[in-house]
């Protein structure tokens, strides 16, 4: 383990910083907010702090003192390092962009963007919005930089996530509390944060009462011990008057005491360096793991969702089959339009001998009669339109409830514009679908009467007559159904299936209403992908990319060969 082919493990974790921030993690499974904050920590860690270190092993160590609002962080930099490098304030908070003391002959490590490459740095004044102060200074010596921090408590959204970010670059922690907060919620999640990094940690218990010394001190180290934090050093500085906004050399002496050590001890540096770097580096197996475990939760979820938009539309792709085989589209306007052309009279019983009669009327509906043929394909236009669009309705209800049925889902259909009914241009895309169809059943009429025994009475309807006839036998082809379900479901034997079929043969009428049923199908699944295909959008916007989790395991086991 550590630290031996330096090249091969900068470049697996090049690549593992790459996948991480790759990853989506937009949809809304349990843990995915966690998630999303431990993919960013563990990107700043990699990039500002294992990148540049492994880099650069014999770069300074660099301290990062952080802690709450008022602590004393700006003070006990300052003290330290004997001059006012960042001012402290009676306002909280006082410091919103860090200040990085080091000794002169150090600032070159930390001038150009080898750490923290996204702040521009200022040297002589404070730094605005996004930007790190630099102040050389030869009170510290070089192989140590201190870098105070903004809090970690703030009320500044933009502090904290900084203070996180910098605390995520540090060689080691000067965690600055006082006897009065030592034990508040927030920095303990970050020492938490620190322990299972494995970040090299030191505590200044600051502004202790004299008289609470033992007593506070003693709780504290408990408190440390029990969150797993053994290691690390205790440092108390006990509740003085400030002199010129400093502490007095005497409270200071612990701190100060410590960090000379340290200052002095390349070694001990270069220990506390190689510790947090293995400690980070030994982390990463598990935080991306649990980063991992969210994605494929979110694949799992994903699949879910998608297969629930599919049945929804399958389902409507049935239903619309049932319609149709049902007879239902023979009511109404196309019926009424039929009875127009073949009359309403006992049909069934004159059959035979009023065969040619009932063709004849075909022939002249559709070559006489434009405007009433023109009526007759409107209605069963508009007939399969309704049928399409009820389906398309309700299979896009049942698909947003469904959602709606899932956090993930509910919250994609937040916010957006509604899915919970067929889309607004579907009537015309059913219509030229449907305007398409019609051409289709004339086209298979006029091939299927080439030279066939259909010819003559093809020929008598004309195709236009046959087209109608066989789009007529579509809907009247009630498989299955006894005749007087039949009849039922034609809603008068006038259309029944026998004249259709008396019309133009049966077996011709069968078999070119078949293909034409077929054909309608396919239509009507292609119009419903499109609908289901709203849903689909915008699940593939929210859902892990394709290569993400394989892509993140290929770079995990990488990784683990180059360590
Ligand atoms: N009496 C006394 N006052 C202190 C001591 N340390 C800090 N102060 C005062 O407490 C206030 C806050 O100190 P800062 O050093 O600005 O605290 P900080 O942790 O840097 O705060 P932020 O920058 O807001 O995160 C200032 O008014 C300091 O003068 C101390 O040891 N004794
Ligand atoms: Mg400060």
């Amino acid at each position: 383990m550590g630290v031996q082919a330096p090249a091969d493990l900068s470049a697996a974790l090049e690549r593992l910083s790459e996948r991480l921030r790759g990853l989506g993690l937009r949809l809304a499974v349990p843990e995915a907010e966690q998630a999303r904050r431990a993919r960013d920590e563990l990107v700043d860690q990699i990039d500002d702090y294992l990148l540049p270190r492994l880099r650069q092993m014999d770069a300074p160590l660099l301290m990062v003192v952080g802690g709450s609002t008022g602590a004393g962080k700006s003070t006990l930099v300052n003290s330290l390092v004997g001059a006012e490098v960042s001012p402290a304030g009676v306002l909280r908070p006082t410091t919103r962009s860090p200040v990085l003391a080091c000794h002169p002959d150090d600032l070159r490590w930390f001038a150009d963007d080898r750490v923290l490459g996204g702040m521009s740095r200022t040297t002589g004044g404070e730094a605005g919005p996004g930007g790190l102060q630099l102040a050389p200074t030869p009170a510290l010596p070089a192989g140590l930089a201190l870098l105070d921090s903004p809090d970690i408590d703030s009320v500044v959204e933009s502090n904290r996530a900084l203070a996180r970010q910098l605390l995520a670059a540090a060689d080691a922690w000067l965690f600055v509390t006082t006897a009065a907060r030592y034990a508040d919620a927030v920095p303990w999640e970050l020492l938490h944060a620190a322990r299972d990094r494995g970040t090299a940690l030191s505590l200044v218990l600051d502004r202790v009462p004299p008289e609470g010394t033992a007593e506070v001190a003693a709780h504290l180290r408990e408190m440390i011990a029990e969150n797993g934090l053994e290691g690390a050093e205790l440092l108390v500085v006990p509740e003085t008057r400030l002199e010129d906004g400093r502490l007095p050399p005497a409270a200071l002496a612990p701190v100060r005491e410590w960090l000379d050590a340290l200052a002095a001890d390349a070694q001990a540096r270069a220990g506390l360096v190689r510790r947090t770097l293995t400690g980070a580096l030994d982390s990463l197996p598990g935080r991306v793991g649990h980063v991992r475990d969210v994605v494929a939760d979110q694949d799992a979820e994903a699949a879910r969702l998608g297969s629930e938009v599919e049945s929804a539309y399958g389902r409507a792709l049935e239903e619309i089959d049932e319609a149709v085989r049902s007879g239902a589209l023979l009511r109404g306007e196309v019926l009424a339009r039929w009875h127009d052309v073949v009359g309403t009279g006992d049909l069934m019983r004159a059959l035979e001998s009023r065969l040619g009669r009932l063709r004849d009327r075909v022939r002249a509906f559709v070559t006489g009669a434009p405007q009433a043929d023109a009526e007759l394909r409107a209605a069963v236009q508009s007939s399969v339109d309704a049928v399409v669009h009820a389906a398309a309705d309700r299979a896009a209800e049942r698909a947003a409830a469904a959602w709606r049925g899932r956090p993930a889902g509910r919250e994609l259909l937040h916010d957006a514009a509604r899915l919970d009914s067929a889309s607004g241009d579907l009537v015309d895309r059913t219509r030229d679908e449907v305007r398409a169809w019609q051409g289709h059943v004339f086209d298979l009429v006029s091939r299927e009467a080439a030279g066939r025994r259909t010819t003559a009475r093809v020929a008598s309807l004309g195709v236009n007559g046959a087209g109608l006839v066989v789009m007529l036998a579509v809907f009247a082809q009630t498989g299955g159904l006894t005749g007087a379900e039949v009849a039922v479901a034609g809603g008068t034997s006038a259309v029944g299936q026998r004249v259709l079929e008396a019309l133009l043969g049966d077996q011709a009428v069968r078999t070119l209403a078949d293909k034409a049923r077929e054909d309608l199908l396919v239509r009507a699944g292609r119009l419903l992908d499109a609908e289901a295909g709203r849903f689909h959008a915008r699940l593939d916007e929210a859902a892990p990319a394709p290569d993400e989790l394989a892509g993140l395991d290929e770079a995990s086991a990488a990784l683990e060969g180059a360590r």
